[in-house]
């Protein structure tokens, strides 16, 4: 019996060499069911402006702008996430650059956000649309658009970079090409898509054409931030409480086809229930203070700090000020939503 034992096992890994040598592989030879759960790499964690600002500031002292170093950036990284992102669907950077100063010219697979932190003067045009920038404001650049930034400005601007480029990755599909020039030469007025699709429940009525038709690039502070104080007094999420996703006005989805932002208001003494999703999140505090429970473990926030919500993981988020708290959030809902394996529960 013994003998046959040893046997059949010295046939099996024959076997198995023959599999290897084959391209083959026999996952009914290891133990276990066939789709084992996978905890996730993605690690709930904060990070604190306290301590990126100054660590962004100094790399102006390391690092100068041209081709070969385009983009002044710290990417937000989560031990655990391979390839240094912040989740592993989303990539957050805090980029910086100087008065003066011009990234060039380019466009990639990855779609991506901008929401500015500090600074005046700015600008990112889109495909010749020169988007002027002040803080608080959203910009799109979506897949293969051309898009260059500038500081026109007298100080230094700062603005959160969120990108789907792990997406793009893990579908072997990340590219990017260069402009032949430094800058796209820009149309005779600037804020085009925001003269054209930045009025609240209006679009235009006849088609455009081109590879940023029927979108709004730009999102305004001003417009956002009044959205969220007209529901101060209104009934509201108990999970999240004020929450609002900017939108494609087109077409009422998402801003891009992977990646939703998000702004959202937790009123004085909010403390929400705690629910998870099959989503993650990375989440950038804009005003006031306040903690969130991710999975057990309390993290304290405060006016500039970031933190991530692994896909799964129970949170909830409470305000301990007696001013609104306001995060805005880059969530890969709509990605998980187009798969079909969008869910939540409470
Ligand atoms: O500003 O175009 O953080 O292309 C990463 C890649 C920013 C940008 C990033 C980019 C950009
Ligand atoms: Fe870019």
């Amino acid at each position: 019996m013994a003998l046959q034992a040893t046997e059949r096992a010295r046939d099996l890994e024959a076997y198995q060499a023959d599999l290897r040598a084959a391209g083959l592989d026999a996952p009914w030879a290891e133990p276990g069911p066939l789709i084992r759960p996978k905890a996730s790499a993605v690690q709930a964690r904060l990070w604190r402006w306290a301590d990126i600002e100054p660590l962004v500031r100094r790399s102006a002292e390391f690092m100068t702008l041209g081709r070969g170093a385009e983009r002044r950036v710290l990417r937000l990284d989560n031990p655990g996430v391979p390839e240094r992102t912040s989740t592993h669907t989303i990539s957050t950077a805090v980029q910086y650059i100087l008065p003066g100063e011009v990234a060039p010219a380019h466009r990639h697979t990855p779609n991506a956000v901008r929401f500015i932190l500090h600074g005046h003067g700015a600008y990112t045009t889109v495909e010749g649309d020169k988007c002027v920038m002040e803080p608080g404001d959203l910009v799109l650049t979506p897949s293969m658009t051309w898009h260059d930034h500038g500081n026109e400005g007298r100080a230094p601007v700062m603005w959160i970079d969120g990108l789907d480029s792990p997406v793009l990755r893990y579908l072997e599909n990340l590219a990017m090409d260069t402009y032949p020039e430094e800058r796209q030469p820009v149309a005779a007025v600037s804020g085009v898509s925001e003269r054209r699709y930045g009025a609240p429940g209006l679009r235009p009525a006849t088609a455009e054409s081109g590879p940023t038709a029927g979108q709004l690039l730009h999102y305004r502070w001003e417009v956002t931030h009044a959205a969220l104080l007209r529901q101060r007094e209104l009934s509201a999420s108990p999970y999240d409480d004020v929450l609002l996703e900017y939108v494609n006005p087109s077409t009422g989805r998402s801003v891009l086809p992977t990646l939703g932002c998000y702004i959202q208001m937790l009123r004085p003494g909010i403390r929400t229930r705690s629910h998870r999703e099959t989503s993650s999140a990375v989440y950038h505090v804009v005003a006031g203070a306040g903690h969130s429970v991710i999975d057990g473990v309390r993290f304290d926030w405060t006016h500039g700090d970031f933190f991530a919500v692994p896909p799964r993981a129970w949170h909830e988020h409470a305000n301990d000020g007696g001013d609104p708290a306001i995060l805005f959030s880059f969530q890969d809902v709509p990605l998980l939503t187009a798969l079909g394996l969008y869910r939540t529960e409470a």
